[in-house]
């Protein structure tokens, strides 16, 4: 009885098991997955070999041989073709799989587990059979790749295994780019392994090897099992299991065990003095998060997911991954200098959905190069003017075409991205698209304040394509609504939990980039973000002196001309900092109600001290807005 239990747990092997792999791997291939010593996982192999049916599978142990056969297959295959620039190559995803399907992304619940109304969830058993009816056969005539990765750097309490079944060699090249090898890592952890698991098919492909059965496209992650299923998609964001698949049973490992998964950069900024200080992160896709982490004259960590675990008081943060997938639009030689290097120089770069030329070169939106008058892209080929079936107008590249590299091809990668302690965190930031409340940059109260403020209040205007055009606002918590795999309450209670832990918790700044006139014209250049950073960063040693306004402290207008003036070699006119600093008292009034409505009417367990800090904040407004009319200009206020 006992040992039934223990073979049905993964925790001795079976013979069927062993039968199965033997036939179906060849000897070279079993001896590879073999030599990991790991029930559990040999069975998880045999059963998605079994249900899927590919042709053919490789186990993939990192040797530069193995990396290379699967390289030079996924372009014998067509999932990618080379291009004019050494070690560069392009792949399309199908016109209509060029995203993110949030609404086949669905987290499969036994009964008596909820989410809340603000996440996509269905019945796990009811799910588990769609989803393994889809995977029938769906392999077949295709090579099916095993890969092993550790989120995290090696030998860290941060980190992660993880195994991927996938049959589409671009998802395991772009893994190889984008994540740490953890064949070695699965050797050494034999059974003690805690490993999470991806399966994943592109399905049957088309002439262009592109998906074809997209209305049976599936996302399903199952938390209890800490296994994600991706079907009939390509697209990086549906199909790379490291990427955000893993962050929802990571959120959910996070949660249970006191540290944080979250939608981050991470990024050293320099100060005087050699001083390096870490700041992590978070905003909505196309707010600026990229372009920030890639600041001229500072170093970068990661550009999307961080792990934050508070070790002896202090937060410590690690990237899980080590390469960058990239939005390529309007990425261009001016504001994007190392980005534009790296894509430009031999190294090992994919390029996704951006149009190709005749030459084998590649071109994308904003790119500051003559545009070609004809290529091939994820429409096939392309002449401008040309439309869909739709009749809406194709754009030369898609929006979110993308590149793919390891953070090693940059020449302002940090140091300490492989550092198994991580990096100390300095200060916390979040940004949002805000054309009319928010000030450029201002620093919380404290913990408490800028959890619920800051980043439970995430609020972000979601047209992000037309410049200076109001759009949508949509809440989105710690910009990490997407990705949740726990109630919105819980998640905010975890961040509460973890400042209460810590010695003395960094402190958590604002930064808003799209601050807008009545024009619609935007108040601040691309570039002054700088500066805000370097406040930041001299605020997260206590170097400065700030104004306390209602909602927060922000900066003089000394320290910023003096800033201005050392960084950007700019004048900063007292006229700009007091139209843009000024407090908006009916805006910020107004986005008070909107967070107070969600979390009322759409958050089933919001913490009641939302509504406290909340209403604190807003009682301030009200008074300070009594006694000094409304906006508030900083010159008022008095110092912290
Ligand atoms: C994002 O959209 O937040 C991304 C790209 O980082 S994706 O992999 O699609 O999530
Ligand atoms: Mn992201």
């Amino acid at each position: 009885m006992k040992r039934k239990e223990e073979k049905r747990s993964g925790k001795v092997e079976d013979e069927r098991t062993i039968g199965l792999l033997k036939a179906r791997l060849g000897e070279e291939n079993y001896q590879k997955l073999i030599k990991i010593d790991n029930p559990e996982l040999h069975q998880f192999v045999a059963k998605y070999i079994e249900l899927c049916n590919p042709d053919k599978i490789f186990v993939c142990s990192d040797l530069p041989e193995d990396i290379l056969y699967i390289r030079r297959e996924t372009i014998r295959a067509g999932e990618e073709e080379e291009l004019a620039i050494g070690g560069h190559t392009v792949h399309f995803d199908g016109y209509y799989d060029q995203a993110r399907d949030k609404a086949n992304s669905k987290f499969l619940l036994p009964p008596g587990v909820e989410l809340g109304p603000n996440i996509n969830a269905m019945d796990r058993e009811e799910g588990l059979k769609e989803i393994h009816t889809i995977m029938e056969d769906i392999m077949q005539g295709h090579q099916l790749y095993v890969r092993f990765f550790c989120l995290g750097p090696l030998n860290s309490q941060f980190a992660i295994p993880a195994v991927q079944l996938t049959d589409s060699g671009y998802v395991a090249h772009s893994e190889d780019l984008l994540y740490r090898q953890g064949y070695d890592e699965f050797v050494r952890l034999g059974r003690s392994a805690r490993f999470l698991k991806f399966v994943h098919s592109a399905g049957e492909l088309d002439a262009r090897k592109t998906s074809k059965n997209i209305d049976k496209r599936r996302v399903y992650i199952d938390l209890e099992d800490e296994t994600v299923y991706s079907m009939n998609t390509q697209y990086g964001g549906n199909t790379i299991g490291l990427k955000k698949l893993a962050m929802r049973p990571a959120i959910t490992r996070a949660s249970k065990e006191g540290w944080l998964t979250e939608h981050m950069f991470i990024m050293g900024v320099h100060g005087h003095s050699g001083r390096v200080t870490y700041f992590t992160g978070a905003f909505p896709s196309l707010c600026g998060k990229t372009s920030t982490a890639m600041l001229p004259g500072e170093t970068i960590v990661g550009d999307d997911i961080a792990y934050l675990r508070n070790i002896d008081g202090v937060i410590h943060a690690v990237n899980p991954e080590n390469g960058i997938f990239g939005i390529i639009q309007g990425v261009n030689s001016v504001d994007d200098p190392q980005i534009w290097d790296a894509l430009h120089s031999p190294g090992e770069v994919i390029f996704s959905n951006v149009l190709v030329t005749e030459e084998k070169g590649v071109h994308w939106i904003g790119k500051d190069e003559e545009e070609p008058e004809r290529g091939f892209h994820h429409s096939g080929e392309w002449t401008p003017g040309k439309r869909d079936e739709d009749d809406n107008l194709i754009s030369l590249s898609h929006p979110n075409a993308r590149f793919t590299l390891d953070m090693r091809l940059l020449e302002n990668v940090d140091p300490e991205l492989n550092n198994p302690a991580g990096v100390l965190v300095g200060g916390i930031i979040y940004g949002g698209r805000d054309s009319d409340t928010k000030v450029p940059v201002e620093e919380s109260f404290d913990w408490v304040h800028g959890v619920i403020i800051q980043s439970a209040g995430l609020e972000s205007e979601t047209t992000a394509a037309t410049l200076g055009k109001e759009g949508v606002r949509k809440i989105n918590p710690m910009s990490n609504l997407d990705f949740l795999s726990i109630p919105i309450g819980r998640y905010i209670e975890c961040h509460l939990d973890f400042g209460a832990k810590l010695n003395n918790p960094p402190p958590i700044f604002s930064v808003n980039y799209f601050l807008s006139d009545a024009e619609g014209n935007f108040m601040n250049d691309k570039t002054d973000k700088a500066v805000w950073l370097k406040w930041m960063e001299l605020r997260s040693h206590h170097e400065i002196e700030a104004i306390k306004t209602p909602t927060g402290f922000i900066p003089r207008y000394e320290d910023l001309k003096r800033l201005f003036q050392e960084v950007l070699k700019k004048d900063y006119s007292e006229e700009d900092y007091i139209k843009q600093f000024s407090v908006r008292v009916a805006e910020n009034l107004a986005k008070i109600e909107r967070v107070k409505e969600f979390y009322k009417t759409k958050v089933y367990d919001t913490p009641q001290i939302v509504f406290e800090v909340l209403e604190e904040q807003r009682q301030r407004l009200i008074q300070a807005g009594e006694k000094y009319g409304d906006p508030i200009s900083p010159s008022k206020l008095k110092l912290s």
